[in-house]
């Protein structure tokens, strides 16, 4: 039997950013998931795999919570499951592993059969013998991994590895940046491709996080990768293209896809004003407005536009550049209702680069510079180095932070037992 799917994610429904267009912006993702869901019956597809992030924070709206819920109403009228993992913005675990909330629950929780959120140690907290993975139809084993952060590597080959179906057809879900495919960072948790290439009686690999679209891929061992991107513009540095896609699993385990633009429902921008030249500070005013009546010739969507100069200013710096003039021209376009939100970013202070260049050539390495301040004693230095690595991470989740920038009390502690235990000392000495 053949299959046929839709793949999609990142849907960060009630994203209330920028908050002054909190509603507007809440209604523009809601139309973009409602989209897919109407191709989804279109289409007449068997089921949707969602790679995390369906909402945008652990505690939505409540008119957004219903409104998914009215659409898995629809979905379950006809028959489609709706298969989901956690994202980062779903849910979020504190320092010692216990995941704090998620936003899932809102769904899971109201008992419409069709919704299936798929989720290693949630399935086993609830003592279910299918830990990690749901069978379609006893054919197509859906296998999910939502975002858990510095622990994916660990997490994959304890829950993922061991779920891969010999029998039947298996289709992976991820929401983690692929090292070699989507973008990715050094210091940010990911999973490398050449890690999935070794993977054996995989057909598809589904990608959430990464929120620009990537083309799908054929790995060496069979397997198809693809990131569908998300499905409105989550910040203004976003791709224009939004999409997901149809995902067809043939008899034989062949995999064909075909993608689906979803259009947005108000044009978002970042406009960046740049002269490569020195300019008059009025000019960088008239090519910003000459761009902004650009973006108007399109009539039927609305504006949400952010705006930064970058360069050199004739006489005088880039802070007098004349804002006023903008700022009247901006709120006259509001008055017409075309423009919803407009911002000016302050512009980037310029360093230059010979002192740049020696700030960060001797900022970089600080495993040498740790060793050179203990005079080359190896083994203080490797545990200096391992409690500077550990702050770090700490101080990398938000959730770790007060409001002003500081360790919550339950970090610090975490941070202070590690600490304790590299220097063999009692825990009482801190004072814990
Ligand atoms: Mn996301």
């Amino acid at each position: 039997m053949s299959f046929k799917f839709i793949h999609f994610g990142d849907t960060h429904l009630s994203r209330t950013y920028p908050a002054s267009i909190a509603y507007e912006r809440v209604i523009a993702f809601n139309k973009a998931f409602e989209f897919v869901i109407d191709k989804a019956i279109e289409l007449d597809v068997d089921f949707i795999v969602h790679t995390g992030d369906l909402f945008d924070k652990v505690t939505p709206w409540p008119n957004v919570v219903k409104f998914v819920k009215k659409q898995l109403i629809r979905l379950k009228e006809h028959d489609i499951k709706f298969y989901a993992i956690r994202g980062n913005h779903d849910g979020s675990f504190d320092p010692e592993g216990a995941l704090k909330g998620c936003s899932l629950d809102l769904i899971e929780g109201s008992s419409i059969p069709i919704f299936e959120y798929i989720d290693p140690i949630y399935d086993s907290l609830s003592k279910k013998s299918n830990v990690g993975y749901r069978d379609y139809l006893d054919e197509v084993r859906i296998i999910g991994l939502g975002y858990f952060g510095h622990n994916t590597n660990k997490l994959f080959s304890q829950y993922v590895i061991p779920a891969i179906s010999d029998e039947l057809f298996n289709i992976l879900l991820l929401h983690t940046f692929v090292e070699g495919y989507t973008q990715w960072y050094k210091n940010e948790p990911y999973v490398p491709l050449s890690y999935l290439e070794g993977l054996s009686n995989v057909q598809y690999i589904a990608v959430g996080h990464d929120h620009d679209f990537r083309k799908p891929l054929k790995l060496r061992n069979g397997a198809v990768i693809a990131c569908s991107g998300s499905t409105e513009k989550w910040d203004f540095y976003e791709s224009d293209k939004k999409m997901f896609y149809l995902v067809t699993l043939s008899k034989s385990g062949n995999v064909t896809l075909k993608e689906y633009e979803i259009p947005s429902m108000h044009i978002v921008k970042a406009i960046i004003i740049k002269a490569e030249e020195p300019r008059p500070a009025e000019w960088f005013i008239r090519e910003a407005i000459s761009r902004i009546r650009e973006l108007l010739k399109d009539t039927k969507r609305k504006l949400i536009i952010r705006i930064r100069f970058e360069g050199k200013v004739a006489k005088g710096d880039i802070y007098d550049i004349p804002l006023r003039s903008l700022e009247k021209f901006i709120s006259k376009l509001k008055a017409t209702g075309k423009l919803l939100y407009a911002d000016i970013l302050p512009p980037e202070v310029e360093v230059k680069p010979s002192e740049l260049k020696e700030t960060s050539e001797r900022s970089v390495n600080i495993r040498e510079l740790i060793n050179e301040i203990l005079r080359g004693n190896e083994e203080l230095a490797k545990k200096a180095f391992e409690i500077f690595e550990y702050s770090r991470f700490l101080y990398s989740d938000e959730e770790n932070l007060t409001r002003d920038g500081n360790l919550r009390e339950q970090a610090y502690r975490l941070l202070k037992r590690k600490i304790s235990s590299l220097w063999g000392l009692e825990q009482g000495l801190f004072g814990m």
